[in-house]
């Protein structure tokens, strides 16, 4: 039985941003079962592309052939070709086992090296262009294939019309270089239907970044992504607007270096999925916190607050936390609802603290005393802050967690599962309990309450509260 599958057939870019490596993350973080084939190996890095190795073209039939052995092509897509005898292999095979498939008609690198041979430009019009499903040529490509100069939408229309009569039959050019043409603050992806005759525009925001001059791997990323949507079964227009969103958000969460934004395929769609981790966990952390009726004893006089940072932290704002606090009520406490954002306080304790050890995002305040310092003393590492010795300027959390953790790798060798502070004049002494998470935190809680009970000083302790 063979299994579905999305094929991408190009070159390997050695930087990782585009060619086959972007083809496969885009693939991957859409869900999609996927297959490769390698036409050529590119040495490249963002200034350029320093060699490139040819496959033999029997060499990529046989890929092409072993493939097919596992997997039922559900769509496929064609990057970097290379030469007119990888271009005739392909065309072969996608002709005998009649793959639908989209063409990416890979001419240059964004650095102006070239991935396609000439002749093997005038063979992919002859014999790629007429069998694909949808070819998405960028400015330039669209140039190069229909002869039209495009500095307008107007000629950008032209050229598909002259691309249609080439055979093709679903044509999308690409905006993402016309801005520079057109000084428009929006890019516009032409769609055109040659069967219907029909045009459409997915219009968007150009995503502006200080000092870049180019994007990495943009093309490559749009092509598998509708690859993938079409897979999917998505309708063409649904497809295109799917991968347009997709790639805007890998050139917003890509790396700029070297006046270059290297997209990013993965980030967005991880992003999502830490913040939904994060949330999940709260619940549950919050949820074991309700049942541990003693934790009203170690709320301070400003309230508690939890707090757990996504993988990928940042800011506060990546920092997920109780929203109104944990605070005292006549017969026990109130916890408010689950929000990134809202904690400064908890969430800089935290951001401070995942510098030194990025696996622990996560932390609670509560009420200093010193038998709660003891059993921690007991339980846990521990260590400790004095707020007279901060220096003038210096931010408190930032300061105060930095000091007890350089202290504690300096006598423990570890980063302290709990940091301590004594107050100063109008601040509230607050102990801070971390973990790896949310409820790693509250089962520390637990065990801090658990060694309470068993203490003698207990019924005086809780009397007093
Ligand atoms: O972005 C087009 C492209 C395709 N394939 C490979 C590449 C590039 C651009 O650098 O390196 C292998």
């Amino acid at each position: 039985m063979r299994t579905g599958a999305v094929l991408t057939v190009g070159g390997s870019d050695s930087s990782c941003g585009a060619g086959i490596q972007a083809d496969l993350k885009t693939f991957a973080a859409l869900g999609v079962e996927c297959a490769c084939v390698i036409t050529a190996v590119t040495a490249q890095s963002v200034r350029g592309v320093r060699g490139i190795s040819e496959i033999p073209a029997t060499f990529v039939r046989s890929q092409l052939e072993a493939v097919m052995e596992d997997h039922e092509i559900e769509y496929a897509k064609t990057g970097m070709l290379y030469s007119a005898n990888i271009v005739n292999i392909v065309s072969d095979v996608f002709e005998e086992n009649n793959v639908k498939f989209v063409l990416d008609p890979v001419i240059r690198a964004g650095t102006g090296d070239t991935l396609l041979n000439q002749d093997a430009l005038d063979t992919m019009i002859k014999r790629l262009l007429p069998i694909s499903s949808v070819v998405t040529p960028n400015v330039h490509e669209a140039e190069a294939i229909s002869g039209v100069k495009i500095e307008t939408i107007e000629e950008a229309r032209e050229a598909a019309v002259k691309i249609a009569e080439l055979g093709a039959r679903t044509i999308i050019i690409k905006g993402g270089h016309l801005r520079p043409q057109t000084d428009s603050e929006i890019a516009a992806d032409i769609i055109y239907d040659a069967e219907k005759d029909e045009f459409e525009t997915i219009k968007s925001r150009f995503i502006r970044k200080e000092h870049v001059h180019r994007t990495h791997g943009a093309g490559c990323t749009f092509s598998a992504a509708l690859t993938a949507a079409l897979a999917r079964g998505y309708a063409l227009k649904e497809a295109a607007m799917l991968a347009k969103n997709f790639v805007s958000d890998a050139i917003k969460f890509g790396d700029v270096f070297e006046n270059v934004v290297i997209v990013n395929q993965t980030a967005s769609i991880l992003r999502r999925a830490y913040r939904h981790a994060v949330i999940e966990t709260m619940k549950d952390a919050v949820e074991q916190l309700r049942q541990m009726e003693a934790f009203r004893m170690l709320i301070p006089e400003v309230g508690s607050n939890l707090g757990m940072a996504s993988e990928d932290a940042h800011n506060e704002y990546d920092v997920a936390a109780i929203d109104g606090r944990i605070t005292h009520t006549k017969n026990g406490f109130r916890i408010g609802s689950i929000e990134f954002g809202a904690s400064s306080h908890v969430a800089r304790a935290i951001l401070t603290m995942m510098q030194f050890n990025r696996a622990i995002k996560s932390a609670i305040n509560v009420k200093y005393s010193p038998e709660i310092v003891e059993i921690c003393e007991r339980l846990f590492v521990v260590a400790s802050f004095e707020r007279e010795k901060e220096p003038e300027g210096a931010k408190t959390m930032e300061w105060g967690v930095r000091s007890a953790v350089l202290k504690a790798l300096k006598e423990h060798g570890t980063v302290p599962d709990v940091i301590f502070d004594r107050g100063a004049v109008g601040k509230e002494p607050i102990i801070r309990i971390f973990g790896r998470d949310a409820v790693e935190v509250v089962e520390k809680v637990g065990r801090i309450l658990e060694s309470v009970k068993c203490n003698e000083s207990f019924f005086s302790f809780e009397k007093a509260h």
